[in-house]
């Protein structure tokens, strides 16, 4: 089952069910429900799964459902005009890094030591803060460059979406946003790379786990797109990760609690060329089939 959620001028957010070209509106005839996140805790709470609550709430309201056109959710967020919004409000975006082997080759390119390669093959994984609501931007929102970079890069990667402590209840796209000139300087400057406004956009769809038969084989796709031309088309496939999400939960959850909700996103497997930095005006475009298109327009802070 894909979620959204969507913005309707005069009743605020709701929640809709993706069936193949519509949108189910969820909250129409369940009020208490305005969010991803009221699902996420209802479900909890009546120890179900999102799709088997999901699916209980639709039988009963047969008929009566308001339906939208995904195509025309898909658009610019506008107060005048219904509009797709970030998939949840996650109190928290944790990112992994380093989880592809191309990830670590590329960091280390130009450095003259190794870090990266060592974290890459060391057990203990990179973790990193990435994101509180205030930073995220849902689809069609706009990401930043910040002020004192000249090299931010795109970062698409899957995330996936935290319930009860370890479970996974869903899958998103993620751009992890990343001043790669302020990582390089020196990688203590990694939170000023990693975290701004703008630094992190997710959605379009909230994709439930039973709904994605192996997580370890998703192609993700990336393009980015300047003017009339696209000037960078990448590729990689999850099933290059490295880790598994179990052994990333493992050491997310040391002493440190994470807040049902929570978005990981789990490292890029698609380097950008060193040199391409995002400008004002591109247009960022990453896809997985069944999860959809994250479409986000960059702005200079
Ligand atoms: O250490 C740098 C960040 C790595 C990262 O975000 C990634 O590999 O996706
Ligand atoms: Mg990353």
């Amino acid at each position: 089952m894909k979620l959204v959620q969507f913005y309707q001028p005069g009743q605020g957010t709701g929640v809709g069910v993706v069936r193949g070209d519509t949108v189910l509106d969820l909250s129409e005839n369940n009020p208490d429900i305005e969010t991803v996140n009221d699902l996420i805790h209802l479900a909890s709470t009546v120890y179900m799964s999102l799709s088997e609550l999901v699916n209980r709430m639709l039988d009963g309201q047969a008929g009566r459902v308001t339906e939208y056109s995904y195509d025309l959710l898909d658009t610019v967020p506008d107060i005048g005009v219904p509009h797709l919004t970030l998939p949840l409000f996650a109190p928290e975006v944790w990112g992994f890094g380093v989880t592809y082997k191309r990830s670590a080759q590329v960091r280390d390119s130009d450095a003259e030591n190794t870090i990266y390669d060592q974290v890459y093959k060391s057990p203990r994984p990179e973790a990193f803060f990435k994101a509180t609501p205030s930073r995220c931007s849902g689809p069609n929102a706009p990401i930043g460059v910040r002020s004192d970079s000249t090299l931010t890069a795109t970062e698409p990667e899957l995330a996936y979406v935290l319930g009860e402590p370890g479970e996974i209840i869903g899958y998103t796209l993620c751009n992890d946003v990343s001043a790669w000139d302020i990582e390089r300087e020196n990688p203590l400057y990694l939170n000023q790379s990693k975290i701004y406004s703008g630094c992190c956009a997710f959605g379009p769809t909230l994709v439930t786990a039973d709904a994605i038969d192996d997580p370890y084989n998703l192609d993700i796709t990336c393009q980015i797109i300047r003017g009339e031309s696209t000037i960078f088309e990448g590729q990689a496939n999850t099933s290059q990760l490295a880790r598994k999400f179990e052994e990333l939960n493992e050491y997310l959850y040391r002493d440190n609690p994470i807040p049902p909700g929570t978005v990981v996103s789990t490292g890029t497997g698609i380097m950008v060329p060193n040199d391409l930095s995002l400008m004002e005006g591109d247009i960022v475009n990453i896809s997985s089939p069944n999860i959809g298109t994250l479409s986000n327009p960059v702005i200079q802070l």
